[in-house]
Order: C-alpha cells, then sequence, then structure tokens
C-alpha cells in the first residue's frame, strides 16, 4: 500500500469529509479527510489506483487540490 498525503482547498463540514472519503472508496481508495489540517491522507494499492486518478476523483467533486 502507497500513502500520500494531499492538501485540499474547500472542504468545510462534515459534508466535504464523506463525500470525499465515499468517492474515494469508489476507485478503491482509503482516504482520511481532515478538516482542521486541510489534507486528505490516501491510502492506495499502486496497482489499483494512482495519484493522478485521486486527485482527479477529488477535483470532480468541486474541490482545489493543491499541486
Ligand atoms: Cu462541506
Amino acid at each position: 500500500m502507497e500513502k500520500q498525503i494531499i492538501k485540499v482547498n474547500g472542504m468545510s463540514c462534515n459534508h466535504c469529509k464523506m463525500s470525499i472519503e465515499k468517492a474515494l472508496k469508489e476507485i478503491s481508495v482509503n482516504g482520511t479527510v481532515n478538516l482542521e489540517a486541510k489534507t486528505v491522507t490516501v491510502e492506495f494499492d499502486p496497482r489499483k489506483s494512482n495519484l493522478e486518478q485521486i486527485i482527479i476523483e477529488i477535483e470532480d467533486q468541486g474541490y482545489e487540490v493543491e499541486k
């Protein structure tokens, strides 16, 4: 499993947290949102998912990923 911490802007409440975590789960990524730190910690199998795909998934939910 690969672990990465992504900086994400625009997450403000539990709804944001849940929608991102749910969207990531759908692409087999274990994501944990930290609202205070404005981060998403992701754990994934690099054979099944990749960071690019994860960023797209988060942006599709309407949030801005800091690159
Ligand atoms: Cu929200």
